[in-house]
């Protein structure tokens, strides 16, 4: 069993536990962050030294760490073998990949090296050149931080690079704005290459110069700020008596002057967030970063990821799908814009989630409605009823029918797609047509309600949607809605589903077809009816049974009584 304890901290003492990376238990690859710990200057993590297993941790959240601490031990893995005990405090032995970097001291202080000073106050171009970056050379470029034009404070992060040991910022050497920026994300740099160019306007005299004293940041906390802004530790370049591995810094931010494109990150998670092809700056933006001082943390590139799958779809495109291409209608003649209600928003965003969502399939059928039509009719001629009989509140009733039978229309799924949330209630939404857009107000109870008193709620219903005066509540816990178009034409129509629910009935408009019954033609009146059901929830069996149901209760509307 090893040690992993703190190596050399550029020196700090005292330095917080801001993050555990592993649990007692966890296999490490060498390298694998074991702790994250954070100075007011730099987030740094401290790698295990060696592959294994982690025993236990010493440390936890909040603790505060010095050079030499032990953080946690390690049964080194049958990789590691021979070389376990060469990262363990007080061990002689050099690091086997201390080569890697020709041995090197694991603190390398690097200052950002220009040939071109001037004094304080003036505005002075000046070409931005990669300082010594601790060894390394053709150093990948991960992100650009800055673009031509944009000012900058001293110390704002142009460019961010990464070895496969440390990440690593390159500053402003002051402030200024930006002339030109040479590099892109992707490319290689290493010390002295010319970046692009800054106009500064102010400059202290010999503050870019290289700088020999590696324990300055100690001693001068005017000159620490600068000598901190890129220290890069080789990961295990490591040649002290202490043989515990070198953390890796990460970005270090003192948070002043911090760019938009700043972000507040350490090595592992923007690898992550890489890998996820997702912009840091936008996950602060959306999910927020967790971290002490606005860190973000591996869960939020997580929880970012989550919500942007979860996220509505919107005319931007959706699912990966690439959004339709925004075209100049005007080249091709007048135009004008005309905004869209409220309600057409909303009911957009929710028909697209939906259409996205739910895997949909229509069943058809038609049902004659010849002898209800001549009930109905004869119903309303007669007036004995206050209320106008459409064919709409039969079909309310008959769906109410058919959905007590079959539960499993009457039900949702559930978020996690495990189990079926079944309702034993039966309130029924009817979609209807207002000059603000599509409302779907819903009939409570139809169960316990007549055909008439259905009538009457969906008339009330209808005339409220229309006078923009539905209540809230008219709008909620629907179980399966009905979208009639009957009263204005079409022959048929495939329904969008409206979730949580898992079907809908489309109504199209009934019209009189020549029928062979009883060995001769017949004119009969004909309702074209569609059922869309999300598929997940619903087969094409049972759908089929559904309209089947449906045609036996209209067509015999006495069925409606029983
Ligand atoms: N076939 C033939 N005639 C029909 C019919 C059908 N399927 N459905 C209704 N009718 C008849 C009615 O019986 C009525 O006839 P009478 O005046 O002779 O009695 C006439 O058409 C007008 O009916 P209505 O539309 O006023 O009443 P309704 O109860 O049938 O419908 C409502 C009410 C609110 C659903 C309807 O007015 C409406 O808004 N429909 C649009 C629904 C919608 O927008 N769906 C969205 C589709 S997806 O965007």
């Amino acid at each position: 069993m090893d040690e992993i304890r703190v190596p050399d901290l550029g020196g700090f003492e005292g330095v917080e536990v801001i993050e555990i990376s592993v649990s007692s238990g966890d296999k490490v690859e060498q390298d694998d962050a074991i702790i994250v710990v954070e100075t007011d200057k730099a987030t740094m993590e401290i790698p295990a030294p060696m592959a294994g297993e982690i025993i236990e941790l010493k440390v936890k959240e909040g603790d505060k760490v010095s050079e030499g601490d032990v953080v946690a031990t390690i049964n080194a893995g049958a990789n590691a073998g021979s070389d376990a005990g060469d990262h363990t405090a007080g061990d002689e032995t050099p690091d086997s990949s201390s080569a890697d970097d020709g041995g090197q001291d694991q603190t390398t202080e690097v200052v950002s090296d220009t040939t071109s000073q001037s004094g304080v106050g003036s505005a002075t171009e000046q070409p931005l050149v990669v300082p010594d970056l601790g060894g390394f050379s053709d150093v990948e470029v991960i992100e650009v931080s800055v673009e031509v034009g944009q000012q900058v404070a001293e110390e704002d992060t142009l460019l961010v690079l990464e070895t496969d040991k440390a990440t690593m910022e390159i500053p402003a050497p002051a402030e200024g704005e930006i002339l030109s920026i040479k590099v892109k994300a992707g490319d290689k740099v290493s010390e002295g290459d010319v970046i692009g160019a800054i106009k500064s306007v102010s400059v202290a005299t010999g503050e870019f110069s290289n700088k020999d004293d590696k324990t300055s940041g100690a001693e001068d906390s005017s000159q620490q700020n600068s000598e901190e802004k890129v220290k890069v530790q080789g990961g295990s370049a490591d040649t002290s008596k202490d043989k515990a591995s070198a953390p890796r810094q990460s970005v270090p931010q003192t948070g002043h002057g911090r760019s938009d494109k700043t972000v507040y990150a350490g090595p592992a998670v923007r690898k992550l967030a890489r890998e996820f092809g997702v912009s840091l700056n936008e996950v602060v933006a959306t999910t927020g970063a967790s971290g002490p001082r606005e860190r973000v943390l591996q869960e939020d590139v997580q929880n970012y990821v989550k919500h942007r799958l979860n996220e509505a779809p919107t005319t931007k495109g959706g699912s990966g799908i690439e959004p339709i291409p925004e075209v100049d209608f005007s080249r091709f003649g007048n135009v004008r814009h005309e905004a869209l209600s409220r309600i057409q928003k909303i009911s957009a965003q929710h028909l697209h989630r939906c259409w996205l969502n739910i895997p949909h399939v229509t069943q058809f059928d038609e049902i004659d409605i010849t002898d209800l039509e001549d009930f109905r009719k004869s119903v309303n001629q007669q007036g004995t009823y206050e209320t106008k009989l459409t064919l709409l509140p039969f079909l309310v009733k008959a769906v109410q029918k058919v959905l007590v039978e079959m539960p499993r229309f009457n039900a949702s799924l559930a978020p996690d797609g495990e189990t079926l949330i079944v309702k034993e209630y039966y309130h029924i939404g009817v979609a209807v047509d207002t000059d603000q857009g599509l409302m779907v107000p819903v009939v409570k109870n139809v169960d316990t309600k007549s055909v008439l008193n259905i009538a009457a709620d969906c008339m009330q219903y209808a005339q409220q949607a229309r006078a923009g005066k539905l209540k809230p509540d008219a709008l909620q816990g629907s179980c399966f809605s009905i979208s009639s178009l009957g009263g204005i034409g079409g022959t048929q129509f495939t329904p969008i589903v409206n979730a949580p629910e898992v079907a809908i009935l489309g109504v199209s408009k009934a019209a009189i077809k020549p029928i062979w019954q009883e060995g001769e033609w017949q004119p009969r009146l004909i309702l074209p009816v569609a059922l869309s059901y999300d598929h997940r929830v619903i087969d094409g069996v049972l759908a089929a049974k559904f309209t089947t149901r449906l045609k036996q209760l209209l067509e015999d509307s006495r069925h409606l009584l029983l």
